[in-house]
């Protein structure tokens, strides 16, 4: 350890002193360097133990590749549940995670240099082999240009890359004659086309055999990408280039690279999440190192690694520097708004950013790398899986999670730099948790919902590219690997790339050019790759005391625990913030805290109060800050209360035999579709839709034409629905929840979110039932076929004549019986329905919002109580964990599609008006972000 703390070799050395062989060496030599620094800590694992896992991951490698092989090859993707392939076209749609399969086989290609690396020669050989046989490259079909590069491109080249090295060693692909190359050539070219912008940023899609613009091609007029999908082309295109001396590839990646170099918001140094391919405006301004952007920053660093080419690692150095002043907020990494980096741009955090502590490591920032690692581990060990999205509280946004290999990648490389057994441990955990609750009898399956462990029938490829790798090695000894791993470099996709290529057919790399923009000086390199002497200062147990103070981070939190963490261990002595929810306009000591963080309270004639904000007169730059943030979150709070007043809830009202409008279920509005507060309601006969997900065109259009089409949710975005059945003719749409059991009595209704584009098109009504109340109606069907509904505003009286008749035959007793017990369920509905709206009015205050003309300003009624009855649920139970009922049943109802979170406090507010021009933007994001899907 202490020959690598601080000598030469370690730190990135200054570029301009940095001779290429030396730099690309340097980051795997610090990993190593330092796996040897761990002497104490948890307890260490035996050989035989490590031995053991690493077989365990070869059987469950086996389990998923044998299966796919068996019975989904040559198709792109095995789907584990009903153990068949996966044939873009055969199944419904997913929208753009389809964007992935080109019909080439997908799976067998991202697993060839996992085979090598688990040290299954032979089958590497007989996949290869099959790849070359069988693998078509030209198919018409439209395929996500990053997912093909980094999948199928990096497929092959890491194909090829263990190929020759095994070739070289004499025993194996002796008859290889470079033939994945020549098929990554021929993919390599097929893409360039998406690079006819002025720009040089790629189209996000292409057509394999038409490429693009081509009447035949169905893409290219797309005008957006996202950064991680320009950005994430240079390691396989820079590699293509050397490999087979044709400079285009690495020419258009650089291109590329640089002008989203160019476009970065020139004060934060910061990029945001999608941009205009053709301006270069950015579209999304919030910016985080998780979904979108993610691997840009990556590639930057390892382009450095692969290449030696300085310019990259300035950028890097730029950027990083930013992410640590910004998004960074140890242990969370929270989007912030580029253009006003202090203000946070969402309270929830992807699973995809879950590869940065790995990047850390490889940057060598070793301390909030451990952090991060540790809070996303409590996350994991709550959930047994990192959800899709969690709050800052580590509540679940989003409960899919797909087998994503990012939570295994960090800890593979967090391992590397500590040698602390600790991260053993974490790898066994997700080995118990992966057999425990993905593994099914054809494969391991995505899970659907983290909270009840269902599945979806699903196994992306990556799982076998990068898990199984990370995993593997996490367990390896040296010995174990029949080559030097050090020798290459992982890309994104856990394709291995050698390292020797830096100094192959380099002449088209801009070598040794620095920046313009940056100045280097030694600052840049304060993160630098580990010293180990400073990291790790005589105290064995550094990365255990790190860990220590996030060990309960998830249990004990309350929600907003995580703020409260962090505050108390970052600003000690100090009180917790005051949170917006949390403010009471009656209570003396929020009026004290809103003075010292700058914020004044005016009382307006007409009894509202109004906020205005200048920071100047805070006592303090923080306290400042969390006035800012108090401010903002307070217009959060307001739009959001805003679009709860434009869309309250809406009645599904079965008005035939024998109900006759008894039944009334508590409905759902969309932010689409006709307004039925607007027009007269809808009446019509139910027909569920097939496929009852209503995500592509219906094939039984005559079944639900001139009907009211039942649908359920998932898969797809609640406004492609409403296109489908539209189309079908429908005259109306009720979305039934996929969540077995949920219900409006225990979950907070929400608004089914548009799908960020135009949904003008969309004329009929849409409303959402919980899956209680649509089983009421599926229930009805079943039992009485012809069942008539009314979607409104709010239920009608019902109809005496229809009652009239009713027939109190013995024969329809059961009918009755039935009609009765739906009665009942309605009455009961209707009563929680009724209580919870006396509820939001008991808490709720008329709040408003009026003119000002200074910095920050908003409007909200003074309030005797807490504005939140989420707050008069919180409870502290026996064993000191808090639980926030509310909290809880948001859960319920948040998936992939409720963007829009329901807001149950604070009914009446009027909009928000030009006091805000200001902030306009950033409700827009907020917006726009809540819409977004991951
Ligand atoms: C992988 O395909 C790649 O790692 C990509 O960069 C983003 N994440 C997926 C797996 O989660």
């Amino acid at each position: 350890m202490s020959e690598a703390g601080g000598g030469p070799g370690c730190g990135f050395p200054v570029p301009q002193r940095a001779p290429w062989s030396l730099v690309a060496a340097t980051a795997a030599l610090c990993l190593v360097s330092a796996t040897s620094v761990w002497t104490a800590g948890a307890a260490p694992m035996s050989r035989e133990e490590k031995q053991k896992l690493g077989n365990q991951v070869l059987e469950m490698f086996d389990h998923a590749y044998g299966n796919y092989m068996e019975h989904a090859y040559p198709a792109d993707e095995l789907m584990p549940l009903t153990c068949r392939g996966r044939v873009r076209g055969q199944e419904p749609s997913r929208g753009d995670v389809d964007d992935a399969l080109g019909k080439f086989s997908l799976t067998l290609i991202d697993s060839l240099d996992t085979l090598v690396v688990l040290n299954k020669t032979k089958e590497f050989e007989d996949a290869v082999r099959k790849v070359l046989r069988d693998v078509n490259l030209d198919n018409d079909v439209v395929v996500s240009v990053f997912e093909t590069n980094i999948r199928v491109l990096g497929g092959l080249l890491g194909g090829h890359s263990l190929a020759i090295m095994l070739k070289e060693k004499g025993e194996y692909m002796q008859w290889y004659n470079d033939e994945l190359l020549q098929m990554a050539k021929q993919l390599g070219y097929k893409l360039l086309p998406a690079f006819n912008t002025t720009s040089g940023l790629p189209y996000p899609r292409i057509n394999l055999k038409f490429g693009i613009r081509k009447p035949e091609a169905r893409t290219g007029t797309e005008t957006d990408t996202c950064t991680a999908c320009a950005g994430t082309l240079i390691l396989e295109f820079a590699a293509l280039s050397r490999f087979t001396g044709a400079t285009i590839f690495e020419e258009y990646a650089r291109k590329a690279l640089d002008f989203l170099w160019e476009k970065r918001q020139r004060s934060s140094n910061l990029v945001g999440v999608t941009i205009n391919i053709h301006t270069g405006d950015w579209v999304r301004k919030d910016s985080g190192v998780g979904a979108g952007i993610d691997s840009y920053y990556e590639y930057l660093l390892k382009a450095y690694v692969l290449l030696g080419d300085d310019s990259f690692l300035e950028r890097f150095n730029t950027h990083y520097d930013a992410i640590m002043r910004y998004i960074s907020q140890p242990p969370l990494l929270l989007d912030v708004h580029i253009h006003k980096p202090m203000l946070n741009a969402r309270t929830w955090m992807d699973a995809l950013l879950a590869f940065f502590p790995g990047l850390q490591v490889l940057k060598g920032d070793i301390r909030p790398a451990i952090e991060t690692h540790e809070m996303l581990y409590q996350v994991i060990k709550k959930h047994n899986f990192l959800p899709e999205a969690f709050t800052t509280d580590f509540r679940v946004h989003w409960a899919q999670h797909p087998l994503r290999p990012e939570f295994a990648e960090s800890t593979y490389f967090l391992y590397k730099a500590t040698g602390d057994p600790y991260y053993l441990e974490v790898g066994k955990t997700l080995i118990e948790n992966l057999n425990k609750y993905a593994r099914v009898p054809c494969g391991f399956a995505a899970m659907k919902d983290v909270r009840t462990g269902s599945h979806e029938d699903r196994m992306d490829s990556f799982f076998l590219a990068e898990m199984f790798k990370y995993l593997y090695l996490l367990f390896a000894d040296k010995e174990d690997i029949i080559f030097d791993i050090e020798d290459y470099i992982f890309t994104t996709e856990a394709h291995l790339l050698p390292l020797w290529l830096s100094t192959t057919n380099q002449s088209m790399s801009k070598k040794n050019t620095t920046s313009e923009y940056t100045e280097l000086d030694d600052s840049n390199f304060d993160w630098t790759c580990p010293n180990t002497q400073i990291l790790f200062p005589n105290d064995p147990l550094y990365a255990q005391s790190i860990r220590e103070p996030l060990k309960n981070v998830v249990d004990k939190s309350c929600p907003r625990g995580i703020i409260r963490v962090r505050e108390e261990s970052f600003r000690s002595g100090a009180k917790p913030p005051l949170r917006a929810r949390d403010f009471m306009a009656t209570n003396p000591e929020h009026l004290e805290i809103l003075k010292k963080m700058g914020v004044s309270l005016i009382h307006l004639k007409d009894g509202r109060v109004q906020l205005v904000q200048h920071a100047i007169q805070a006592a303090s730059s923080i306290d400042a800050e969390d006035g800012l943030r108090f401010m903002q979150e307070m217009i959060e709070l307001s739009s959001q209360q805003q679009k709860e007043q434009q869309l309250p809830p809406r009645a599904v009202q079965i008005v035939s035999h024998p109900f006759f409008g008894r039944v009334v279920l508590t409905a759902g509005p969309a932010q689409f579709g006709l307004d039925l507060s607007k027009h007269k309601e809808t009446r019509g006969f139910v027909a569920s839709s097939k496929p009852y997900n209503g995500c592509s065109e219906l094939t039984n259009p005559e079944a639900v034409m001139g009907k009211i089409a039942l649908i359920q949710r998932g898969q797809c975005m609640f406004a492609e629905k409403a296109r489908n059945i539209q189309n079908a003719g429908a005259i109306g749409g009720i979305v039934i929840d996929d969540n077995e059991g949920s219900s409006s009595d225990t979950a907070p209704l929400f608004q089914m979110a548009g799908d960020g584009k135009d949904t003008d098109d969309i004329k009929i009504p849409m409303l959402f039932l919980f899956s209680k109340e649509g089983s009421i109606i599926l229930d009805a069907i079943r039992e009485y076929e012809e069942v008539e509904v009314l979607l409104s505003d709010k239920a009608k009286d019902r109809d005496p004549e229809m009652e009239n008749e009713e027939q109190p035959s013995s024969e329809n007793d059961s009918q009755n019986q039935s009609a009765e017990q739906m009665t009942s369920i309605s009455q009961e509905v209707d009563l929680i329905d009724q209580e919870s709206l006396e509820e939001s009015s008991l808490n709720s205050h008329p709040e408003s919002l009026s003119p000002a003309d200074t910095d920050n300003a908003a409007s909200v009624s003074p309030s005797e109580q807490n504005s939140n009855p989420a707050e008069n649920h919180e409870t502290t139970s026996l064993d000191g964990e808090c639980t926030d009922l509310d909290n809880q049943l948001q859960e319920q109802s948040e998936t992939e599609e409720d963007s829009s979170p329901n807001v149950s406090w604070g009914k009446k507010v009027q909009p928000i008006d030009s006091i805000l021009a200001d902030w306009n933007e950033d409700i827009e994001a907020f917006e726009m972000m809540e819409k977004d899907e991951l």
